[in-house]
């Protein structure tokens, strides 16, 4: 199917023209000139945001290590050999105080992330009391702790939970190519359980790891396409981890990383869309595409959960340099 610019067009702005994307039109996103992808792109953040705002939030890994699924990329799965030690929960009061540090720095969201395939009902008790005194501090709450059991979720919104983070990290015919223990069916029915429990969804993927360009543009597609689209879209890009089957995997061109950018925020026109994992390892000319093309959210800290981020003072140059204005 050919996909006109009108076409295009009526896609991209109203709620009322919302419909499913197919991965052909999101394909010819992709295949537009660059400089006319990121253009559309910027039109519509335009349409929805502050072009200038750019949202943090501060990452924490609560619960470190020894998981049991085999994601390819996590350097957190007990089959991939990559020296990292198995943690137990962290303490309560050592989690409060790393968000009081978090939002002294300007981070207006704590995400807390497990290395669980999903939280036991003894496991959750702690978290919700971390929920709770997070949110005490005037902060947005967010948790990422794997897969949700009937009323685990009402638990978590119950205690304050603002987001949880549940990435559906790739398309569905390269899912089993990265992970097998669960499926992206799984992952479906945990975003069913938050929705139904009024928390707020964050959910994105994985680039990077060997799928083709149309397997990226299905990735959004399936995004785009769930029954409301995610609040918040974390977009990463692989950090290669010695250790995991995905270490050696071909680094993407930096451009098709930022056509991934511009086609989340062409297709889920009022969702955040966040510049994720691999910061690191981006120029800041590179960064500054992104946010072109539409990033309006970032991790802020010197830590993802458990590989680097920039340091706070340089992307608080970053902000100065470009403008931008940190929320
Ligand atoms: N265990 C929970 C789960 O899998 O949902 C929560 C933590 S898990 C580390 C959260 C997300 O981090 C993954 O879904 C994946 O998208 C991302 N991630 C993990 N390792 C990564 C890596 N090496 N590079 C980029 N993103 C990564
Ligand atoms: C997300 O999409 N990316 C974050 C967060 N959600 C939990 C995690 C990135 C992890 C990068 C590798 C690491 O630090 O272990
Ligand atoms: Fe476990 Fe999550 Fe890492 Fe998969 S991504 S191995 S579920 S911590």
């Amino acid at each position: 199917m050919t996909t006109t610019s009108a076409t295009l067009e009526r896609n991209i702005d109203t709620p009322a023209a919302r419909k499913r994307w197919t991965v052909a039109e999101i394909e010819a996103l992709f295949e537009l000139p660059f400089l006319e992808l990121v253009y559309r792109a910027q039109a519509v953040h335009r349409a929805h945001f502050d072009p200038q705002a750019i949202q943090r939030s501060t990452l924490l890994s609560i619960k470190t290590g020894g998981c049991s699924e085999d994601c390819g990329y996590c350097s957190q799965s007990a089959r991939n050999d990559t020296g990292l030690a198995r943690e137990r929960l962290m303490p309560v009061a050592e989690v409060i105080a790393s968000a009081r540090a978090a939002k002294a720095r300007g981070a207006t969201r704590f995400c807390m992330g497990a290395a669980w395939r999903g939280p036991k009902d003894k496991d959750l008790e702690p978290v919700l009391e971390m929920v709770r005194e997070v949110k005490a501090l005037g902060l947005q709450t967010c948790v990422t702790l794997g897969m949700l059991k009937d009323g685990q979720a009402a638990q978590l919104a119950e205690a304050g939970l603002d987001y949880y983070n549940h990435n559906l990290d790739t398309a569905a015919d390269f899912y089993d190519q990265v992970i097998t223990t669960h499926t992206l069916q799984d992952r479906l029915d945990t975003l069913d359980k938050v929705r139904g429990a009024g928390i707020n969804v964050c959910s994105g993927g994985i680039v990077g790891m060997g799928e083709s360009r149309t397997q990226r543009a299905a990735l959004i597609a399936q995004l785009a396409n769930l029954p409301t689209p995610p609040d918040s879209v974390p977009i990463n890009n692989l950090v290669q981890i010695p250790g995991t089957p995905l270490a050696g995997a071909g680094a993407l061109d930096p451009f098709e990383f930022v056509r991934t950018i511009a086609a989340a925020r062409i297709t889920m026109p009022a969702s955040h869309v966040r510049l994720s994992a691999g910061r690191e390892q981006m120029s800041d000319e590179l960064q500054a595409l992104c946010f072109m093309a539409g990033a309006n959210s970032m991790f802020y800290g010197e830590r993802l959960l458990t590989t680097d981020n920039p340091d706070a003072d340089r992307d608080d140059r970053l902000f100065a340099r470009l403008g931008l204005r940190p929320v």
